[in-house]
């Protein structure tokens, strides 16, 4: 069945965070949607979403950069030209070199639109949902130890999540060494604690701090050094017993592929946003498996749009190291009318086609930038 757009729309807005949110790059107080919105044939309508993090902190593309990147060099590529399904769109696509966060909007919001074209949830588009709720832990970042501590104490006792990450790496490395085991110590053994630094550390720091971190059952070790510096991650990898979660370093199958040729061993954190979408990020994670290296659901702090989007394309998986789709959590607010279910560590994938979710379209005008 064919798919003919006939409109393309975006929309930028910006929505606090719960608590600022403090990463190695970026400390964030909102964090900014970009919506994409696909009208097609039938009154068929395609929401997608794109995200980063701290502006241009994390990734060469800023919100800003992903709305242009649509409106002026996608939109013409696909109006009024029929597509038979998402594999056509990343043909039409590949066209256009980079901007895979930008993308990752855009093959979300035509997933969304082609599975009610076709009357099939998104999962099913993409191989089929293997899971109907996928675990999704807890980033604690308030800045402050002794506040995270607190804060994953109630999320324990509500039940909400079982695990969780901290971001480290923008503190001197005693202190956050000091601060991750402090976390570890007051919620013990049983609870998973991983820790993301964000490209934080030169190699000598790592080397210090990852032997520390292992002792005290810190279970991954996430993206410690610079992204550019490959051959780091994979020794990193082949020294320590604890995992090495290769974030920033991994956006897509081929450099997948890649970090697999040079020897890595540890784990991939795949993403939506850094692959180009969610069909494409599962070309990363099929890669990943035939290497036997195991997997991790992350996030770019997506609102529920982009966090669905990927709920999808992890439910057709196996995450050996379940997920983060946290990030609607983090807004004080949304788009959609129904928030998504998070109970007993997990995240449930909302039934219906396409994403199976709603927009709340008075809510999306109130939040969008008029400038
Ligand atoms: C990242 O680098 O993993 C994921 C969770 C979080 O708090 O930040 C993101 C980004
Ligand atoms: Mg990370």
């Amino acid at each position: 069945m064919q798919l003919v757009v006939e409109e393309v729309r975006c929309w930028l807005v910006d929505i606090p965070t719960i608590r600022p949110h403090k990463l190695s790059m970026a400390t964030m107080g909102s964090q900014t949607l970009m919506i994409v919105q696909l009208r097609c044939q039938n009154g068929i309508q395609g929401w997608g979403e794109g995200t980063t993090i701290g502006g241009l902190s994390y990734g060469p593309e800023s919100p800003e950069a992903m709305r242009i990147t649509v409106e002026r060099y996608v939109a013409p590529l696909l109006i009024g030209q029929p597509l038979s399904g998402v594999a056509a769109l990343a043909e039409k696509l590949a066209v256009l070199r980079g901007n895979n966060f930008a993308k990752s909007a855009v093959e979300t919001a035509f997933l969304d639109a082609y599975g009610k074209l076709v009357g099939l949830p998104v999962a099913a588009l993409l191989g089929g949902a293997r899971h109907q709720t996928l675990p999704a832990l807890w980033t604690l970042a308030s800045g402050n130890t002794d506040k995270d501590i607190d804060e994953a104490r109630a999320l324990l006792e509500s039940g909400r999540h079982h695990a969780f990450k901290l971001k480290i790496g923008a503190g001197d490395l005693h202190s956050d060494v000091a601060h991750a085991i402090r976390i570890k110590q007051a919620l013990g053994d049983a609870i998973h604690v991983h820790v993301d630094v964000n490209q934080g550390w030169t190699m000598a720091q790592a080397l210090a701090a990852i032997p520390r971190l292992q002792a005290a059952g810190i279970t991954l070790i996430e993206q410690p050094t610079a992204l550019e510096d490959i051959d780091q991650l994979v020794d990193l990898a082949k020294r320590f017993a604890v995992t090495l979660l290769a974030d920033e370093a991994v956006t897509d199958a081929k450099q997948g592929l890649a970090l697999i040729r040079q020897g890595f061993s540890g784990a991939f954190a795949l993403k939506i946003a850094k692959a180009g979408g969610p069909f494409q990020a599962l070309k990363l994670a099929h890669v990943a498996e035939a290497a036997g290296i195991s997997l991790y659901g992350g996030t770019m702090l997506e609102g529920t749009i982009g966090t669905v989007a990927a709920l999808h394309a992890w439910s057709t998986l196996d995450l050996e190291w379940g997920t983060e789709m946290f990030g609607p959590l983090l807004l004080k607010d949304d788009v959609v009318v129904h928030p998504l279910t998070y109970q007993q560590g997990h995240l449930s994938l909302p039934s219906g086609n396409g994403l199976g979710i709603e927009i709340d379209e008075d809510k999306l005008m109130h939040y969008a930038r008029t400038a």
